[in-house]
């Protein structure tokens, strides 16, 4: 099937079904609700939406535990809903990105019961059971996962354990195991066939392990990373995967790719080799922590971003294509992050989205980045859902180290910021429901909701509208190199795009406050395509002010 390479004139939205829109009033998020929804995307332009997990689920982790691949959650509604959804987007010219969770499946799936309560089962080989030590006492070895704590859960009356490199209820699939790997390639084909535009891959580089199963040199965080992240055979298995399934439709694959280098990177993108089209690399979510652990915060510098942002425009120019984001659904929300703050919510919401639309690659826009929506600034765990982050209070309180290092951060850096539910109106919920919501909404929907920033012709609903409009077909951010002017401004980030003699300058200012930037006007020639700013001074950007160019 010839690939039509679509995706590079996508703007990709990320749908997080359990907070978008909530048709039946039960406070949880649906298919229906997100059919309601639809025109509202339409009418914003974007041209694809990635959809979280839709799957059954015990929602252990909100649906990335998956118990059934073939079937919809009943929460979420039904299969009759799914094809009605999918229908519908397409009539709009919307494409349909699903996630494919097959690292690790459900402790509820049919495979693991069978798995676990028989050792003869066929089964037991699709995960990965390993003889514990000490009889049984101890772990097999002393991994620890992502969600903290080892990686090994015991096996009831047994010596034996089980790998989960996330959640207990979430048992790592056996990737040596061919039949597993038919089982992936049988569930992308069923939906493909039913007209699925491509899959976003979970974790994907997780897939394959080294087989030896050691112990490693005891760390802070994810000790055995070496034996779990791009292990020995991922590109062989993701090769069969386009090999037999992906490269037989017109479709896309972006993988999750944690700890992914350039040279990684250049392997799983590189059209030649047949793998994936592209990968979500967080280099620039991983400027503000250490080792990239988000609870381990570090002061964000415009340096440092400049630096990864260039390293991967220029790294993969030629031999691959990026993806592009700020927000998704394991980030806190952008506004007062990356050196912003809520006080200038609109401008440097406005600055930040300017920043990476005007690079090379396909953008992806997070549901409610949209309309700027901010962090929830939790007060207490028990307003918290997520497993993630009730997993590092329980280690903060019984490590005293850890407690110390993480404690402050782990309300702020939590993922469910970027869960509360969708502000739609000033409306009771913000819209999302009339029923309770399952995580609380932020208190500021009154005065942040789609129906305030459609009406507000300066809103950053607006700005994004714009933005999408003007890149879509753009030759000269799709095709044009990349270089970074003013390199030496610590508080200014700024890039020139080339493209058969045509230039696009791009200014954005971190600074709070007014600076004087020498040579700026240098810079400000041609049309001035959008600024946060209805006026500019010629060489003074205001706070967050973003101006673009071009000539
Ligand atoms: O995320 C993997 C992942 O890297 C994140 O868990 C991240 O490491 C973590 O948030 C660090 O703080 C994917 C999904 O996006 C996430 O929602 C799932 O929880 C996870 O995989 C397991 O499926």
């Amino acid at each position: 099937m010839k690939n039509t390479n679509w995706y590079k004139d996508a703007v990709i939205y990320q749908i997080y079904p359990r907070s978008f829109c909530d048709s039946n009033n039960d406070g949880f998020g649906d298919i229906k609700g997100i059919i309601s929804k639809l025109d509202y995307l339409k009418d914003l332009g974007v041209n694809c939406v990635w959809l979280s997990p839709v799957y059954c689920s015990p929602q252990e982790d909100n649906g990335y535990d998956i118990s059934d691949y073939y079937n919809i959650y009943s929460r979420f509604g039904t299969m009759e809903d799914f094809d009605v959804m999918l229908e519908e987007m397409h009539k709009r010219g919307i494409r349909l990105v699903m996630d494919l969770v097959v690292n690790h499946t459900s402790a509820e799936h049919e495979w693991f019961k069978q798995a676990i309560s028989d050792k003869n089962s066929k089964y037991r080989d699709y995960y990965i059971f390993k003889e514990g030590k000490k009889n049984g006492k101890k772990p097999p070895n002393n991994w620890t996962g992502f969600f903290g704590g080892s990686t090994w859960e015991r096996v009831d009356n047994s010596s034996e354990y089980y790998l989960h490199l996330f959640a207990k209820g979430q048992p790592d699939l056996n990737w040596e195991n061919p039949k597993v790997r038919e089982e992936v390639k049988n569930i992308m084909k069923f939906w493909f066939d039913k007209g699925v535009d491509g899959f976003r891959c979970d974790v994907i580089t997780l897939i394959s392990k080294k087989q030896d199963f050691k112990s490693r040199f005891p760390t802070l965080a994810l000790c055995g990373k070496d034996a779990f992240v791009n292990g020995p055979r991922l590109h062989e298995y993701l090769q069969e995967l386009n090999n037999n399934v992906i490269s037989k439709y017109d479709v896309m694959t972006v993988g999750e790719t944690i700890f992914c280098s350039i040279d990684d990177a250049k392997k799983l993108v590189n059209p030649d080799r047949h793998e994936l089209t592209m990968i979500f690399n967080f280099d620039h979510t991983d400027t503000d922590n250490h080792m990239g652990v988000k609870y381990l915060k570090k002061k964000f510098k415009v340096k440092n971003l400049k630096k990864v942002i260039k390293k991967w425009q220029l790294g993969l120019r030629g031999c691959g294509w990026n993806s592009l984001f700020i927000e998704n659904h394991d980030q806190r929300r952008s506004v007062g992050r990356f050196g912003t703050c809520e006080e200038y919510r609109k401008e440097g919401a406005k600055m930040l989205a300017t920043l990476y639309f005007f690079l090379q690659g396909t953008p992806f826009i997070y549901e409610g980045q949209e309309i700027g929506m901010t962090n929830a600034h939790f007060k207490s765990i028990d307003e918290i859902v997520d497993i993630e982050a009730h997993n590092m209070y329980k280690m903060a309180k019984s490590n005293k180290l850890l407690g110390l290092l993480i404690k402050d951060s782990i309300f702020d850096v939590s993922r469910d910021n970027a869960r509360t539910p969708m502000q739609w109106d000033d409306t009771k919920y913000g819209g999302f429901s009339t029923a309770k919501p399952w995580l609380m909404v932020n208190e500021n929907y009154k005065s942040i909701n789609t129906k305030e920033s459609v009406k507000d012709l300066d809103s950053i609903y607006h700005y994004y509208q714009k933005l999408i409009k003007f890149r879509i077909g753009n030759e000269i951010i799709k095709n044009g190199t990349y270089e970074e002017i003013l390199p030496h401004n610590k508080n200014v980030f700024a890039y020139r795009r080339s493209y058969k003699g045509k230039d696009l300058f791009v200014i954005c200012s971190f600074a709070k406050k007014n600076q004087k930037v020498k040579g700026l006007v240098k810079y400000c020639k041609g049309n001035l395509v959008v600024s946060n700013y209805k006026d500019n001074l010629p060489n003074v950007l205001k706070p967050y002010e973003c101006r673009v160019y071009s000539n």
